[in-house]
């Protein structure tokens, strides 16, 4: 299974908390394929709290979208997530954006559990990054283009700004899985 996980934080040093989520993640068998750039955006919500950074990860995994969400829930403990009420600061927040199984777009629509996610059609911040990895990217729901979503005035306006690049941020400061073990 392919997934796009949505990371974003705007407390603590957020390069470094990314860079240990994912390596917790290849630590627990969860392939990383790709990583976007990073990028900074305001806060969506209340407006009394810091920008974020956001990007996107592409993984490859075996494990069920459940399953999947109990590590990524872990991790964000791990990364000393307070809980807070929805729209607040995050030490960390990792969302299962997307999954797909061979051609097939999954979709999950479960009191604990929606994919895609609900946010992916109004949240520049997501759309962006992972535009960056499939430019020809549709929504699974309606087959409208990324593209177009990204270019409505309401995505437009969230000023989304890219801040580092994904060599600069991830490549250079990440242990390739094929070196460890
Ligand atoms: N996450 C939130 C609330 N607001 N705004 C941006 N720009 N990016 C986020 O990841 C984000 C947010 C968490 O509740
Ligand atoms: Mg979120
Ligand atoms: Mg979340």
């Amino acid at each position: 299974m392919i997934y796009w996980l949505g990371l974003g934080a705007n407390l603590g040093c957020v390069r470094e908390t990314f860079l240990r989520a994912l390596q917790m993640m290849q630590d627990r068998g969860i392939e990383v394929l790709q990583v976007s750039s990073l990028y900074h955006s305001p806060p969506m919500g209340p407006s009394d709290q810091p920008d974020f950074t956001n990007a996107v990860a592409e993984v490859s995994s075996s494990l069920s979208p459940e399953m999947l969400m109990d590590v990524t829930q872990e991790i964000e403990r791990l990364a000393g997530r307070k809980q807070r009420a929805r729209w607040r600061e995050r030490e960390l927040d990792l969302d299962l954006l997307l999954a797909r199984e061979g051609e097939r777009w999954l979709s999950i629509d479960s009191a604990a559990l929606k994919v895609p996610h609900v946010g992916l059609r109004s949240r520049a911040f997501v759309i962006q990054p992972l535009l960056e990895l499939h430019p020809d990217m549709c929504h699974p729901e309606d087959g409208k283009r990324l593209q177009d979503i990204l270019a409505e005035p309401a995505l437009r306006e969230q000023c989304v700004t890219r801040i580092e690049e994904e060599q600069q941020w991830y490549r250079r400061n990440s242990v390739p899985s094929q070196l460890k073990a």
